[in-house]
């Protein structure tokens, strides 16, 4: 290949791939220990219709009495359309702290999926000895209850939402763990998340009423 067309193949990959990246909304950091663990994606095409959370009650009692409260989200993907919610294609988690269950799943009401989020979450600078980081989460939904909370715990404050653009949806989630940090330190489990927002496609626009269809007359 003559090295023109090689640069012209090079800067044709790079503009596609900038076209088609997607955006990422990360959570405000007012904490930031651990690790991020791997990106996880709904399959194609499917939005974010509903998530779970795991959360050890704040009223556990465990040996040093080291509380962690969230530890985990899980996103629930499906394809509402026209012919209804339908059932969810697949779960996605990104990486989770050892404490707590998981507690109920909250749907998004009607066709609606998530297309914003808010975490609440406690300082990481305070005087506290046993601080817990990530508490609670609500997802901002289309249709229907709006912003829904997930049953978490109450310490610290709801931080600022993080929202996709108008014709984006939530498909993707990674999440930051702390990890065990041992017997005689403080744990904090789930400190931080990232959203990834897709383009909804044209068909999706139309059918969600976010665009108007061209109507042919003669
Ligand atoms: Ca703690
Ligand atoms: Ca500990």
């Amino acid at each position: 290949m003559a090295p023109n067309h090689l640069a012209f193949s090079f800067l044709f990959c790079v503009t596609l791939q900038l076209i088609q990246a997607n955006d990422i909304l990360t959570s405000p950091l007012v904490s930031n220990w651990g690790i991020w663990g791997e990106f996880q994606h709904c399959p194609s095409g499917t939005k974010v219709i509903g998530f779970q959370l795991k959360t050890e009650p704040w009223a556990s009692w465990d040996i040093v009495i080291d509380d962690t409260c969230q530890n985990g989200i899980r996103f629930y993907c499906g394809n509402p359309s026209s012919t209804g919610p339908g059932e969810p294609v697949d779960i996605i988690s990104s990486s989770e702290g050892n404490w707590g269950k998981w507690g109920q799943i909250f749907w998004c009401d009607g066709l609606g999926f998530a297309r914003g989020f808010m975490l609440r979450s406690e300082e990481g600078n305070t005087a506290m000895v046993d601080e817990s980081a990530t508490n609670n989460m609500r997802i901002l939904c289309t249709e229907g209850t709006q912003w829904i909370e997930g049953d978490g715990e109450g310490w610290g404050e709801w931080t600022t939402p993080r929202i996709c653009k108008g014709h984006q949806y939530i498909c993707g989630l990674q999440t930051q763990v702390e990890p065990p940090q041992g017997f005689f330190t403080d744990d904090t489990a789930l400190n931080n998340i990232r959203v990834e927002c897709c383009d909804m496609t044209q068909e999706d626009l139309l059918s969600y009423g976010l665009i108007n269809s061209t109507l042919q007359t003669d």
